[in-house]
């Protein structure tokens, strides 16, 4: 079986459970897309609305206009599509000369309690492949992955055609 790294052909988590989701996760790995963004000491926070809708918040630092560093606080909406496990995430800053825009969040794998791996193409080629993808590796405990669980974090890296191209997340108490 040959990676054909098509966008279309990305496995995501089967009967993704939104409520099992909620809650803390670190960010511990990311593959940046272009024009970065956040840069480490970076947690989202999920939560299901009233109305069942997830939401989530999250902070990190970053670095605007050119030289000023920050802790930047997001927030977004998680439009819903037929999968299940794949969202359209609207997202804007607290404050407005924050990043803002609407990304595909896709959930690749987790087991709710100790990893979850996301997945955003923003530019999908004529072939289908990705030209501007981003990707966390989230886990439940700020000081990383369950040596049990790195294995598969590998698989999945390896499906999405991204193995080597992330970078680690440091937690310093920054933000
Ligand atoms: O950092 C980058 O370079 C790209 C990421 C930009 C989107 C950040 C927006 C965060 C909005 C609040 C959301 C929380 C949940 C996030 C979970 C995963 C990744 C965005």
């Amino acid at each position: 079986w040959a990676q054909d790294c098509q966008v279309s052909s990305v496995q995501v988590m089967q009967n993704f459970d939104k409520t099992r989701y909620t809650g803390i996760w670190y960010a511990v790995a990311k593959k940046d897309p272009e024009g970065l963004f956040l840069i480490d000491n970076i947690v989202a926070e999920f939560t299901i609305a009233e109305d069942g809708s997830m939401t989530a918040t999250a902070k990190g630092r970053v670095i605007i206009l050119n030289n000023w560093e920050m802790c930047a606080d997001m927030l977004a909406t998680f439009e819903v599509t037929p999968d299940p496990a794949k969202f359209r995430m609207k997202y804007w800053g607290a404050a407005t000369y924050l990043q803002a825009g609407n990304d595909d969040h896709w959930v690749i794998d987790t087991d709710y309690d100790n990893y979850a791996i996301h997945y955003s193409c923003r530019l999908v080629d004529s072939d289908d492949t990705c030209l501007d993808a981003y990707s966390f590796i989230f886990s439940r405990h700020p000081t990383g992955l369950r040596p049990e669980d790195q294995r598969n974090v590998v698989q999945k890296k390896t499906d999405l055609c991204l193995l080597g191209k992330y970078r680690r997340v440091s937690h310093t108490g920054f933000c």
